[in-house]
């Protein structure tokens, strides 16, 4: 649709920034934290680039009011953080470690003093290694009321000033990282499994829901859903058809759930035909439809671009380019239902990721039309090779548009009818990029390090911080 002119973002629109806590906060073992599962995945050889590890990482914990700092400096009206469930239950479901809670009730209160509205994401991927060692992390039920009792814990002590939650960061990656290319901990290829272990994580995501009406029932809560777009490559009958499959078995079989708490009709069917069907037990579907959230947290990045994939000879498992090789990523796809392929009519980033504004408008319109839900975008930028210069000076003009082209499309989106409710960039200051070491760059703010050396880890402000400062002070007026 195209607009005589376009609307302007709310008044209320929170413009933010986004992290997690393995990614920026260091301090691994940091008074009473317990491991999570990444500190020990990290440290088994070859599972990272370089063998980068976040026990340093960009020492956010010990510098929490310096970073805060830069933020307000800059404007921002939200910051999305994740709290590392390991620093608050060190055993995953034993004892409170209370300065863990103080750490983070600094941090908020540090924020709330520099009118920044915290947004809390209860579980960004770290969950604690004592409860793989208990009984398999999320591969058993016992993990939804373990998650619970956390998630409560953390509503009680900070639900009077946090109004903002996210539940689950990107369910949809930890289950097949995790699970499926064993790219994440614990590192299993098994998709059996992984339907196992995503279903329990519908549960326990719909559990924290139930509870977080009960304890925070002013506030506001969503899980982060990375939501990659799907287009057909072309007009192609089966192509289209191969479109359809993957949005069923790729996103919808997320989205549903939460908004619904319903899998989608064929890609249940695909998991009955390849026997993958999880346990259901009695009372499972009325938990997950009684727990609708308030917003859709969205993670955008990019789009994918698929086609037919015959059930006989069809691709299975690709290759991540984790390196920053552009080009080095190998096509994947699920047999007899779809396969990538490339986009000629998008450009795309030294690690492969199709850059696509107008895909993130597609998304959000095609989440208003199902489900009616305001978006909360929790996530959203380039991951680039940065330089920083003389003078200490970062020119990441790069960044600015691909930021500028996204913020326009979200604009544009809400012209068509979308209700959004805020944008956090990924990331705020640079961080640790899981896979793929410190090299790959998100932050408005350079830190000086590199995969085994973590320097003094100087906070340098880039050329897109400024950018974006004003894009807030102009409540995006001007891009
Ligand atoms: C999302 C994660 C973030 C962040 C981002 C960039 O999937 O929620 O934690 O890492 O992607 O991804 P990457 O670091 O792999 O480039």
């Amino acid at each position: 649709m195209e607009h005589q002119r376009k609307m302007p973002f709310p008044e209320n629109f929170l413009w933010g920034s986004a992290s997690a806590a393995y990614q920026i906060e260091g301090a691994w073992e940091a008074d009473g934290k317990g491991p999570s599962v990444w500190d020990t995945f990290t440290k088994i050889e070859g599972t990272t680039f370089k063998g980068s590890n976040g026990d340093v990482a960009v020492d956010h914990y010990h510098r929490y009011k310096e970073d805060v700092r830069l933020m307000a400096e800059q404007g921002l009206k939200a910051y999305r953080f994740s709290i590392a469930w390991s620093r608050i239950y060190p055993n995953g479901n034993g004892a409170i470690n209370e300065k863990g809670l103080q750490f983070y009730d600094a941090l908020i209160d540090e924020l709330i003093a520099n009118s920044i509205e915290p947004v809390i994401t209860l579980y960004h991927w770290d969950i604690p290694q004592a409860l793989m060692d208990q009984y398999g992390g999320w591969e058993s039920r016992q993990v939804i009321e373990d998650f619970d009792r956390y998630a409560v814990t953390l509503f009680e002590r900070y639900g009077d000033r946090v109004k903002y939650w996210v539940s689950l960061n990107e369910q949809n990656y930890f289950v097949s990282y995790g699970y499926e290319t064993a790219l994440h901990p614990p590192g299993v290829r098994d998709r059996k499994r992984m339907y196992e272990v995503n279903h329990i994580a519908n549960l326990a995501n719909a559990k924290v829901i139930q509870s977080f009406r009960r304890v925070v029932p002013q506030g506001k809560i969503g899980p982060s859903f990375a939501y990659k777009p799907y287009y057909p490559v072309d007009s192609k009958p089966e192509n289209i058809l191969a479109f359809e499959n993957s949005e069923d078995l790729n996103n919808y079989f997320w989205m549903d759930i939460y908004a619904w708490g319903r899998y989608p009709v064929t890609a249940w069917k695909y998991l009955e035909e390849n026997d993958l069907v999880p346990t259901i037990q009695e009372g499972d579907f009325e938990l997950l439809a009684s727990a609708k959230p308030d917003f859709m947290g969205v993670n955008y990045y990019r789009t994918t671009t698929v086609e037919h994939n015959s059930l006989t000879n069809g691709i299975e498992s690709g290759e991540k380019n984790t390196t920053g090789k552009k080009g080095s990523t190998k096509h994947s796809g699920v047999p007899g239902m779809f396969r990538t392929t490339d986009n000629p009519h998008v450009e795309s980033t030294n690690w492969d990721w199709d850059i696509d504004p107008q895909g993130l408008r597609i998304a959000l319109r095609r989440i208003a039309t199902r489900y009616q839900l305001p978006v909360f975008i929790t996530e959203n930028g380039l991951g680039e090779f940065d330089k920083l210069e003389d003078g200490d000076q970062v020119n990441d003009g790069y960044r600015i548009d691909y930021l500028r082209d996204h913020i326009a499309a979200i604009q544009d989106a809400i012209s068509d009818g979308v209700e959004v409710m805020g944008y956090c960039s990924w990331s705020f200051t640079d961080l640790l990029s899981w896979l793929n070491g410190y090299q790959k760059r998100y932050g408005f703010v350079y830190v000086d390090r590199d995969e085994t050396n973590a320097k003094e880890l100087r906070r340098i402000k880039k050329q897109s911080y400024y950018w974006y400062q004003q894009v807030i002070e102009t409540n995006g007026e001007n891009l």
